[in-house]
């Protein structure tokens, strides 16, 4: 018997050896022919200048083809961005969506990839943790991770002029504004684009990037073709934002937490900004806005949901704010392939809008950045199979947080009131303290790592089923000892009844500080 078991951990020994062998073999392989990889790239750079000439056109100076002409154009392409808005650092009026937006880790891998993170980090707000808003006022934080962990609220407009003007210091980049796409041909590459003077200028490319946002106009390119999928899906909940001034020359609320009010079907949210505002942001289905037509009403609505934010927004802010602009739609737009041949790809929120719920759509879009970047370098910038691995690849992501961020809406919508959240997290935030590598909560992996989104579903799935075996396993043990304990010594049972609710109040007042 002791002989057999020395053999089998002999075995084992010796397994593990030529595993750590084979490892060590494949990865040597594999820097070499990285290098080599590297070794022809240049050379043929040096003979052709062949990465130098192409022509890329990014479609869309938003947020996320501000970024790509960096990336395009650090790689030494020749750039230019057709943008149908006139120049926002010109701009008087800044109209478009949110005005701060949560970055978070993916967010800022891609932005330091082109040395561009240190300077939107420190025009952002850290938030280390939620602040959940209850109906009686009292406030509760729960942090998102371990301590130095946060996400930041960025200004959005600062943040696309500081990219924009990023893009511009390279010599290969030339930025186009009032430029808006009316129509581009798939075979030739010719796009046409309209001024607001009337006028039409068509330009051609070697590549074309569609960053032109959810109403895409590249897109429609796409839709024409056989085997193109496109889903889209508006949501029955608009969205108004709000903005809360400084009191005293302070902020109003605690600065460095992302604010929440969970009521259910309504839900509002406040980041911080620079200038000590927060904009609140209000979720509420279009037939409850459309409910509230007079200032009293909104007074009245607010007194009954968000009371505590009455005196902080303002009555009179809250009369007009309200009015001032009508709530706006949110859509789930998914679609494969992202490419068509070697011509054309999609990024951002032309190839996959998602719902607000998981703070990812920025994120998300310059993550796609990024994604091709790591191809680009792989593939030796070949268009023609950089564009089907970048389809291959990125499309099971995208749709994955188009679905989580759907799936967080649903949840929040149905039964997510300030009391479910706040148990919610902390049971994931106590699952992790316990079994830090075994349970990692699902925002925390989308949130702080690049775990691909796809993966971190997988995986969520995969904790799910441990700890629900793991309560399983729990409960029958405590049954069935509690069951012997209380055969063996009867207790005094009218001792023992607590009402549920002072429990849960028991148990709530242990975890909250
Ligand atoms: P856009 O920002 O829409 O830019 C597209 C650009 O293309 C625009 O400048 C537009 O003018 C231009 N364009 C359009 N059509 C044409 C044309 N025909 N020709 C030329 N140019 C054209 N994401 C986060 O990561 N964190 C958050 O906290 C967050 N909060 C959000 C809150 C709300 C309420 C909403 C609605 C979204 C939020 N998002 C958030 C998502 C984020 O706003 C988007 O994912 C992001 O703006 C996408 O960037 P984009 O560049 O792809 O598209
Ligand atoms: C919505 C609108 C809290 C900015 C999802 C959390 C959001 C943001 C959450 C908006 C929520 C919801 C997460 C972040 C973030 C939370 C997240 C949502 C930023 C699951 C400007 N969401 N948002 N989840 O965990 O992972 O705090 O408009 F209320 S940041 Cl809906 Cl982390």
């Amino acid at each position: 018997m002791r002989l057999l078991y020395l053999q089998s951990g002999r075995m084992l020994l010796l397994f593990l050896k030529s595993l750590l062998t084979i490892l060590l073999s494949v990865t040597w392989n594999w820097t070499v022919r990285v290098s080599d990889h590297q070794r022809t790239l240049s050379t043929m750079e040096e003979t052709t200048g062949r990465s130098t000439k192409r022509k890329v056109v990014v479609v869309g100076g938003g947020l996320v083809g501000a970024l790509n002409a960096c990336f395009f154009a650090k790689r030494g392409f020749d750039v230019e961005v057709f943008e149908s808005r006139e120049d926002i650092r010109k701009a008087k009026v800044v109209n478009g969506r949110s005005i701060n937006l949560a970055l978070s880790h993916r967010g800022r891998q891609a932005l330091k990839h082109v040395g561009m993170e240190e300077k939107i980090v420190s025009k952002g707000i850290p938030m280390n943790a939620r602040m959940i808003h209850s109906l009686s006022g009292k406030q509760s934080p729960i942090p998102y991770g371990r301590k130095g962990q946060f996400i930041l609220s960025v200004d959005r407009a600062n943040l696309n002029k500081e990219l924009l003007t990023e893009a511009e210091t390279y010599p290969n980049t030339k930025l186009n504004f009032d430029h808006k796409l009316q129509d581009w041909s798939a075979e030739t590459g010719l796009m046409t684009f309209a001024r607001s003077d009337g006028s039409n200028e068509e330009i051609k490319a070697d590549l074309i990037v569609g960053c032109d946002g959810a109403f895409s106009a590249i897109r429609k390119q796409f839709l024409r073709r056989s085997r193109f999928n496109y889903s889209q899906t508006y949501i029955p909940h608009g969205y108004m934002e709000l903005t809360m001034p400084p009191i005293n020359g302070e902020f109003a609320m605690k600065p460095n937490y992302l604010h929440i009010w969970p009521r259910n079907t309504f839900m509002m949210i406040a980041l911080p900004n620079l200038d000590k505002t927060f904009t609140c942001t209000l979720f509420m289905p279009f037939e409850d806005f459309e409910k509230i037509t007079t200032g009293d009403e909104v007074i009245e609505f607010f007194q009954k949901y968000f009371p505590d934010t009455i005196p902080l927004i303002g009555v009179n802010a809250l009369k007009t704010d309200y009015f001032r602009l009508p709530a706006q739609a949110m859509v789930s737009i998914k679609c494969s392939p992202y490419h068509i041949g070697d011509k054309c790809v999609l990024m951002g929120d032309a190839a996959h809008a998602v719902v607000p719920f998981y703070g990812q759509g920025m994120n998300a879009g310059f993550e796609d950045c990024l994604v091709f970047e790591e191809i680009m370098d792989q593939l030796n910038e070949d268009f023609s199979t950089v564009l089907p691995e970048y389809t291959r690849v990125r499309v099971p992501d995208d749709h994955a947080i188009a679905d989580l961020a759907m799936y967080n809406y649903i949840e929040m919508r149905a039964h997510v009131n300030s009391k479910w959240f706040l148990f919610r997290k902390h049971v994931d935030n106590i699952l992790h303290f316990l079994m830090p590598v075994t349970i990692t909560p699902l925002y925390t992996m989308v949130t702080f790592t690049r775990t691909r989104y796809h993966e971190a579903v997988e995986r969520w799935h995969w904790q799910d089923k441990v700890v629900n075996r793991g309560l399983l396993f729990s409960a029958t043990g405590v049954v069935l000892g509690g069951s012997y304990l209380l055969i063996k010594n009867p207790p005094d049972i009218n001792k023992l009844i607590v009402p549920a609710e002072k429990m849960w109040d028991r148990l709530v007042a242990l975890w909250t500080p």
